[in-house]
């Protein structure tokens, strides 16, 4: 058993930093924005000189007050986070200490179920939705993305008083760039065999990410990449293993847990809590609005269609990660990913590797048969 990592200690004490942060920014009159997506460019935000927070929940425990409005057989992650809102705006006792931080919740027009939530929002909190096209290769998609973009901007502008100029929107791209940059350097290291960091561990700084500022973040990183060049690697453990699907919000560790608690070694996440979150950069010497417009369209995320760039980069990833398995894992009712999991599989059996598809939602009735199902993967992976 390797010690654990210390730069993970950093993450932790910063998160109790961020919140303090955060409440005297918003007391000094800062505009704190939360998302719920990575459509949503953080970009824009910082340059109008707002803070943003992810609002994303991986938490059980504010699912039952969801259900008291939403329908039981919804996302879990729709009905979390939608739960924590209700909760901490009705003076409830789960409540998520952020949403109390938040002046507007900024939403995107994504899958089936976050739309019809974001709906009723606005009884709790001041919310924006950001129109996105669903068919990212159409000629058009860019122009009308790159109008949503600009009218959010505007809209930002107005809320904080600030203007955004190019070249503070150029700062911020810069700025992002190297937080990519570097999540790339700790990425790379885990295509080491065997790697120097667990999932279990990628997974905790990466759902940081979502709260910290991104100065706080960096460091973290920083930080954790020359803990890791130094780390000595534990002997040969069990299957190289990715894990593709959806997201997994703060709260939710459940299968990463059980992969690894079963000997295998999770080397990288195709995810919005992995890869799809840094992979790809904003090109930094093109006008600023088109560079964000078509960076963040090719984000691969099964709400568009269709969606052959996430087939593919899925296939990249398993090659350039050496992975013996794919752990396939969809939240229970999200119909995008469950049913993209059909071209994936067809894709990674061309190249002979087997996919194991996981649905399951934050509750831990499914641990055992979970555990179960993947032991037995893991033995044919092998
Ligand atoms: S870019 S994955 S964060 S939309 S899991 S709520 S899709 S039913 S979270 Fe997502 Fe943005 Fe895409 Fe990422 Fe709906 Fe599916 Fe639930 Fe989901």
């Amino acid at each position: 058993m390797q010690p654990p990592l210390k730069s993970l200690d950093y993450f932790q004490k910063s998160y109790d930093i961020r919140v303090g942060q955060l409440k005297e920014k918003r007391a000094r009159g800062t505009k704190i924005i939360a998302t719920f997506c990575l459509f949503v460019p953080d970009e824009i935000i910082f340059a109008a000189g707002a803070g943003r927070l992810v609002l994303c929940g991986g938490r059980t425990d504010t699912i039952a007050r969801a259900e008291q409005s939403l329908p039981r057989n919804i996302c879990p992650l729709i009905k979390s986070s939608f739960g924590a809102v209700v909760d901490a705006c009705c003076g409830g006792n789960l409540s998520c200490a952020h949403v109390q931080l938040v002046d507007v919740v900024v939403a995107e027009a994504t899958c089936d179920g976050k739309k019809k939530m974001y709906e009723l929002l606005p009884e709790y909190l001041p919310t924006y939705v950001l129109d996105l096209p669903q068919k990212p290769g159409s000629p058009e998609a860019i122009t009308y993305f790159l109008s949503e973009l600009r009218k959010f901007g505007k809209y930002l502008e107005d809320l904080t008083g600030n203007a955004i100029n190019e070249e503070q929107l150029k700062k911020e791209i810069n700025s992002s760039n190297e937080t990519r940059r570097l999540l790339h350097r700790l990425f790379d290291m885990r295509r080491c065999d065997p790697p120097p960091i667990t999932g279990s561990e990628v997974l905790q700084v990466m759902q940081k990410q979502f709260f910290l500022s991104p100065d706080q973040f960096r460091e973290g990183i920083r930080q954790l990449c020359e803990e890791m060049e130094h780390r000595i690697p534990p002997a040969r453990s069990g299957p190289r293993i990715m894990i593709s699907g959806c997201p997994m919000s703060a709260g939710n560790t459940k299968i990463s847990d059980i992969v690894e608690k079963k000997g295998a070694v999770i080397v990288v996440e195709e995810s919005c809590t992995g890869t799809r979150s840094f992979w790809d950069l904003v090109e930094e010497d093109k006008e600023p609005w088109t560079a964000l417009a078509e960076r963040y369209l090719r984000i691969p995320c099964a709400c568009m269609t269709p969606n052959d760039q996430r087939i593919s980069h899925i296939v990249d990833l398993a090659r350039r990660y050496h992975v013996d398995g794919v752990v396939y894992y969809t939240l229970q009712f999200c119909h995008g990913y469950n049913i993209e999991r059909i071209r994936v599989q067809k894709a990674l059996k061309k190249e002979k590797i087997p996919l194991l598809a996981i649905e399951s939602d934050y509750g831990d009735s499914d641990v055992e048969q979970i555990g179960i199902r993947i032991d037995a993967f893991l033995e044919m992976v092998s």
